[in-house]
């Protein structure tokens, strides 16, 4: 997978991409991220980026040249073919399931947005995605890049130690994970739950399967609809809730 990556400000995210799990990946040849400096492709004497918003109001908004040619030149003939994807508080919402559809691409190109926005002509003719990585505004596209890129690259083979790990994690399964424990067995008098202890594994997948699903029901109870759940577990669930009415206690 090979990612482009066009923003203002790579330096900033050159750090996390090199530091552990994707630094690694990126040694291993398994995944390439490219940083591309919008501001090399602006071609006026001040390679000016920004410029006034047309109707007043205020703020800067990107200009469309430099990050057309940006685009255009390192994409080349792959234009057409590889997805262009603005990240913007107004795409759609970024989930398990998008990140799962963007691993299927060999190539991804990301624009970071700055300053109150990019031009709208970059959305309309350039970009052909817009995702946000959820209900708030940032001061960039930046950190939401890092996070697409972060939970495409987890889903390629290899990027994990584990082969597994991935189709495990929460909302993979559709549901929340498990509580994880590790060494001591008692810390500061809490005890990790002896069924951990006990070296069943039958029992311990019932028990982490059972957890799972409790704390989907108590947290994030509106995924229990798109779960896939026998027949046995829905009747745990439904007595779970039947239970807990009126209190709350998760
Ligand atoms: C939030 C998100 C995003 C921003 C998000 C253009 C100038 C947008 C600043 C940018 N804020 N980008 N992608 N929720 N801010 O994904």
């Amino acid at each position: 997978m090979h990612i482009d990556v066009f923003t203002l400000i790579p330096d900033t995210m050159q750090a996390y991409l090199d530091a552990s799990i994707l630094g690694k990946a990126q040694l291993a040849g398994l995944i390439g991220v490219e940083l591309h400096n919008i501001r090399d492709y602006a071609s006026d004497k001040h390679r000016t980026t920004d410029d006034e918003p047309y109707g007043g109001g205020g703020g800067m908004v990107m200009k469309p040249e430099p990050v057309f040619a940006a685009v255009e030149s390192v994409l080349g003939e792959a234009m057409g073919s590889v997805p262009v994807i603005m990240l913007t508080p107004q795409g759609r919402v970024f989930t398990q399931q998008v990140s799962r559809e963007l691993a299927e691409h060999p190539r991804l190109a990301l624009i970071c947005g700055r300053y109150e926005g990019i031009d709208e002509r970059v959305r309309e003719y350039l970009a052909t995605d817009e995702i946000s990585i959820g209900d708030y505004v940032l001061t960039g596209g930046e950190l939401p890049a890092l996070v697409l890129i972060d939970a495409v690259a987890r889903q390629i083979p290899g990027v994990l130690g584990d082969q597994c790990a991935s189709e495990r994690d929460s909302h993979a399964t559709g549901l929340l994970e498990h509580p994880h424990y590790t060494r001591p067995p008692e810390f500061r008098g809490w005890q990790v739950p002896e069924v951990l202890l006990s070296g069943a594994h039958a029992r311990i997948a019932a028990w982490r399967r059972e957890q799972s699903l409790l704390r989907t029901l108590h947290r994030r109870p509106e995924l229990l609809r798109l779960a896939e759940i026998t027949d046995e577990e829905r009747k745990l669930l439904d007595d779970a809730s039947r239970d807990s009415e009126g209190s709350s206690s998760a």
